[in-house]
């Protein structure tokens, strides 16, 4: 059955291959990043009858709330909403690590990420859909002094909360947790990485299932 997916961090890596797996798949997306041309390529790639392009800092509540509204209205109803808008600055710690990345570390990972599941409740209820979000292997580890570390042990305790809080109301929360990616997450390329269609294939198989079960936590790491 077609379903209509809202995906944060939708411009690249997870979220971009995410949306290429889900229109394989049949189904529709609404893209949500800031690089408006970026989202826009996709869609062309993707088709205008498959995609819509939704362009918003997802720190920016009236501007995610917008693109909600802009998506329901488009496709009709949401069934899935992928929280996966993120960033990192790893391996510097506390002592080493700067200030500012600390704040934006913050305000997307956790603050923006809150929004996007309150905003989502809303419209999942309606289609008894599925709520993902983008954790981490990074929350099954210890990272000295890692701020970005522990921005995903707060995704991997909301989302347990979240699961609780929702699944009475035929809701479903999954939490994906990935090893290293070979994204623009990093500077440089990483070849003994997972790929993002690695990820986008979790993701999928986590949405496939059918309603009598929900998978609260799945996680994938490369073997290397
Ligand atoms: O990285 P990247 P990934 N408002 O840089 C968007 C987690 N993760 O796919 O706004 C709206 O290709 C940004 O779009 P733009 C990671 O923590 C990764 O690897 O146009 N969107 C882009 O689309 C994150 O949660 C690894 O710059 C904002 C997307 O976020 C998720 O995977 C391992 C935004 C980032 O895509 C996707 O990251 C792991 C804002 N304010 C977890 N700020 C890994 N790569 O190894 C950023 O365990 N974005």
């Amino acid at each position: 059955m077609s379903k209509v997916l809202f995906i944060t961090g939708a411009s690249s890596g997870i979220g971009a291959a995410t949306a290429r797996a889900a229109v394989d798949a049949g189904h529709k997306v609404a893209l949500v990043a800031r690089s408006e041309d970026k989202l826009n390529d996709l869609v062309t790639e993707l088709g205008e009858d498959h995609a819509i392009a939704l362009p918003c800092d997802v720190t920016d509540v009236s501007a995610q709330t917008t693109a909600f509204e802009a998506a329901a209205t488009r496709f009709g109803q949401i069934d899935a909403v992928f929280a996966n808008a993120g960033l990192g600055a790893t391996g510097k710690g506390t002592e080493g690590g700067d200030i500012d990345n600390f704040r934006t570390m913050i305000d997307v990972n956790i603050f923006a990420l809150t929004v996007t599941c309150k905003l989502a409740i809303a419209h999942l209820k309606q289609s008894k859909g599925h709520l993902l979000l983008t954790g981490s292997r990074a929350a099954h580890a210890t990272l000295p002094g890692s701020v970005y570390g522990a921005t995903k042990w707060f995704v991997r305790g909301y989302a347990e909360n979240l699961h609780a809080e929702l699944a009475e109301q035929g809701v479903r929360v999954t939490n994906i947790n990935p090893g290293m990616v070979d994204t623009p997450f990093f500077d440089e390329g990483k070849p003994d990485a997972l790929r993002p269609e690695d990820v986008a294939g979790a993701v999928m198989y986590a949405l496939g299932q059918p309603d009598r079960v929900v998978i609260p936590s799945l996680q994938i790491y490369p073997m290397r």
